[in-house]
């Protein structure tokens, strides 16, 4: 744990110390905790970069790629120009960078959609709060490096402006729901700055919630394909059925266990999950490539929430732009905490109380802290980003196929 734990230290410093020298998407890179330590064991994916602009950070990165060029393969590939049969020299750079075209206009984007739709200033701004650009836009950034990657499996190139919709309505449906767990758990924070509800009150935050929900519907409806639309109505559902089990608590631990899976999954993991499923059903895909890429997104959304249970024990609130140990707060019992009742039993009575009575948080936190609860959290994590790294060995080799293996490895090592 120790190591873990200077390695976020040492990972943590490097962000800051890059951080005014990022571009766009190296900043992204950052927010994920990687150095270049780490992106020298997973340089594989790649893009042409012009000659003039490249930041210091990036070209590191670049000399990094250059100097392991003959075993890592590292050829330069503009994103524009990727198509069946052609792979000329590739320059590495992280998924955002890849996508940075892609991924430049989605908040603008979304905002415009958001305004479109009523003529109603203040829900306008309320519902437009989150879509600031401050997220790590993981989500759009999957569904789009997963749209590419199918695509070019099944010898189609560039991006369907269809699938870049579902990448704006995957972090539409991301936003309502964070806009709505903020009213539910009356949070302080998110992403370094006052959370929504504390800048407006929660009734009408709750509508620009659904708000978003229903521009988002609406813009599933124009897509005009009934299977997609069944299989991105379910993110929904799924969504509210998860925050509807984390009400809930289980007697027993093998019970609480499964319940807390579950409980991810529909949470967390069926948004990332199904939109992809969703992108590779309107590139034609086949059943089987529909299956991977909805495996792929399953096992990335599981190591993702898995990771982020693990930072509220470990993370500082700075790091994380809204306050740690928040779930044991909350009563709730993540990963960390049902893998330490093995060791510490004295923790089931607490879980059941929801770490109500005086000093249990503070408790829980300690023992925690003494088991092997946050190995064991991080290696479960580690488990599923492997099965998504090689669910993604399964796609015809691309750079965007190589950067969702190197998301799987972003996601383990993320920071917040
Ligand atoms: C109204 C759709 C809807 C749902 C209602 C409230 C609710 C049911 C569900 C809450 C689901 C929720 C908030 C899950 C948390 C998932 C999670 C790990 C969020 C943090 O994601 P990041 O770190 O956030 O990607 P950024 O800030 O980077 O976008």
């Amino acid at each position: 744990m120790l190591g873990d734990r200077r390695l976020i230290t040492v990972c943590t410093m490097a962000c800051l110390g890059s951080g005014r020298l990022c571009v766009r998407g190296v900043e992204k890179l950052c927010q994920f905790g990687q150095n270049i330590q780490v992106r020298r064991k997973t340089s594989a994916a790649f893009v042409r970069i012009k000659d003039t602009g490249i930041q210091p950070f990036a070209r590191t990165l670049l000399r990094n790629c250059q100097d392991t060029k003959t075993q890592t393969g590292c050829r330069s590939l503009s994103s524009h120009q990727v198509g069946p049969g052609s792979m000329p020299d590739f320059q590495p750079v992280d998924p955002y960078r890849l996508l940075e075209d892609d991924l430049k206009d989605i908040y603008k984007d979304i905002r415009k959609e958001i305004h479109w739709n009523t003529n109603q200033e203040e829900l306008r701004k309320i519902a437009s709060y989150y879509f600031d650009g401050q997220g790590k836009a993981l989500r759009p950034m999957v569904a789009i490096l997963m749209s590419r990657a199918v695509n070019y499996h099944i010898n189609k190139s560039g991006l369907l402006p269809a699938q870049r919709q579902v990448a704006m309505i995957a972090e539409m449906i991301h936003s309502a729901s964070l806009i709505h767990d903020d009213v539910i758990d009356q949070s302080d924070f998110r992403r370094g700055k006052p959370s929504v509800n504390v800048v407006w009150n929660h009734k009408k935050v709750t509508m620009a919630g659904d708000y978003i929900l229903a521009v988002g519907a609406m813009m599933i409806a124009r897509l005009r394909n009934d299977d997609v639309t069944l299989v991105l109505s379910q993110i929904i559902t799924e969504l509210v059925q998860g925050e509807f089990m984390q009400l809930g608590s289980k007697e027993t631990e093998n019970e609480r266990f499964a319940h807390y899976l579950t409980k991810t999954y529909r949470k967390t993991a069926s948004l990332i999950a199904n939109s992809l499923k969703a992108v590779a059903m309107l590139a034609g895909a086949d059943e089987k490539l529909a299956e991977i890429a909805f495996q792929y997104g399953r096992n990335v959304g599981l190591a993702f929430q898995l990771v982020d249970d693990l930072l509220d024990f470990v993370s500082s609130s700075d790091a994380m732009g809204k306050p740690t140990a928040a779930d044991l707060k909350l009563g709730l019992a993540t990963a960390p905490v049902l893998f330490a009742c093995e060791k510490y039993p004295e923790l089931n009575p607490m879980i059941m109380r929801r770490f109500q009575e005086a000093g249990d948080v503070e408790k829980a936190f300690e023992l925690v802290h003494k088991s092997q609860g946050l190995e064991q959290t991080r290696f479960l994590a580690k488990k599923h980003c492997l099965e998504a790294a090689r669910l993604a060995s399964s796609i015809a080799e691309s750079p965007y196929q190589k950067a969702l293996i190197v998301v799987s490895d972003l996601v383990i090592n993320r920071m917040k």
